[in-house]
């Protein structure tokens, strides 16, 4: 029996160390230094190569290294039968939460155009947009969602949220499903994107959404790529329906050297870093949800095949 980690471009040697802190017993495989494909059971993927799971007979359980699953439920090489989970820790709940203030307060405090201005030598003030003109909304009230709204609320933001069910969250202005959307986006002009890419949610962020909201929005997109239609966020940028765009995930990532995205001062690009979660911290839930899957219990946060998150 063993654990397989596969991660291209990332290092996973702190990873292994941790899971073997957790249990010296597990016998840990890092892809592609596979010694035997039969013996591996349980596999931790991120951005894994295309057809790779299919290679391991006996394989029982897959976990994400991060809290997404798309590119576990897309791929035809993990069979039905094999179970799905991921990985949340409260210190990815926190980072993401931070992420989001600090992109609010960036956007607020116009302190990009401040470092741009330093480097010309400028010296421009421009008005602070006050947080009682700010109204930010967020997509998907999930593990992500919730600690961003909680954190939000605490700063004196006014929030609303949008999720497939009603949430009570203290100080949330909370809606749900199709027929409430259009009320959350009009009462929003900082759309917060922390959907799971779903067959429902793919293209959701298009010229016709951004219209709704309160005027001139301002997008911060910490998803999946896919939710967005790249095209029309320029159009929403040139026309004035938004007013900037804060992007840490693309539908090709790294974002290649081309696009069009790198030019545009109006949008703040991270490499998709809004959370990450800490080896640490991942170990123990890979560790239980090994043992759980080998035992045939259910595991921790796993995903639901049926629902699609
Ligand atoms: P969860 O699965 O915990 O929550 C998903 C939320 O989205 C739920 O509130 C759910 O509603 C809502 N939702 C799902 N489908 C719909 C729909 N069709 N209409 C309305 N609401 C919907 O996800 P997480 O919070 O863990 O992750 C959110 C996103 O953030 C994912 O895309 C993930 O990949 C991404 N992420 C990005 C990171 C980064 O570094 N950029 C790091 C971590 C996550 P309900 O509660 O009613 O089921
Ligand atoms: C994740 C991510 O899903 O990093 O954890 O996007």
């Amino acid at each position: 029996m063993s654990l397989l980690l596969v991660a291209p471009n990332r290092n996973l040697k702190t990873l292994k160390e941790a899971i073997l802190a957790e249990d010296s017993n597990i016998d840990v495989e890092v892809w592609p230094a596979i010694e035997n494909k039969e013996r591996v059971n349980f596999a931790v993927c991120w951005n894994h190569p295309k057809h790779l799971l299919g290679q391991f007979p006996n394989l029982q359980a897959v976990s994400s290294l991060g809290a997404g699953v798309n590119h576990l439920l897309n791929d035809p090489d993990i069979s039905e039968e094999i179970r799905l989970s991921r990985i949340v820790t409260p210190t990815l709940r926190g980072q993401m939460a931070d992420y989001v203030l600090n992109a609010i307060s960036t956007y607020r405090h116009h302190w990009n155009d401040y470092y741009r201005d330093k480097n010309q030598t400028r010296w421009e003030q421009q008005l602070t947009i006050l947080k009682e003109k700010c109204s930010p909304g967020i997509m998907g009230l999930g593990e992500m969602g919730q600690a961003t709204a909680e954190l939000l609320i605490k700063n004196g933001y006014k929030v609303n949220g949008w999720a497939r069910s009603h949430k009570e969250i203290e100080g949330l202005n909370a809606y749900a499903g199709k027929a409430e959307l259009s009320d959350f986006l009009n009462t929003t002009n900082i759309l917060i994107c922390l959907l799971p890419l779903t067959d429902e949610t793919n293209g959701i962020l298009d010229l016709e959404l951004f219209k709704q909201l309160k005027q001139p929005g301002y997008l911060i997109q910490v998803g999946r790529g896919e939710h967005l239609v790249e095209e029309d966020l320029i159009y929403a940028l040139d026309t004035g329906t938004l007013n900037g765009a804060c992007l840490d995930v693309f539908e090709e990532e790294p974002l290649p050297a081309k696009h069009t995205f790198w030019n545009r001062d109006n949008i703040t690009i991270t490499p998709h870093i809004a959370a990450i979660t800490p080896a640490e911290e991942a170990a123990p839930v890979i560790v239980e949800n090994y043992k759980r899957a080998l035992s045939g219990m259910e595991l921790i946060h796993e995903v639901d095949r049926e629902r699609g998150y």
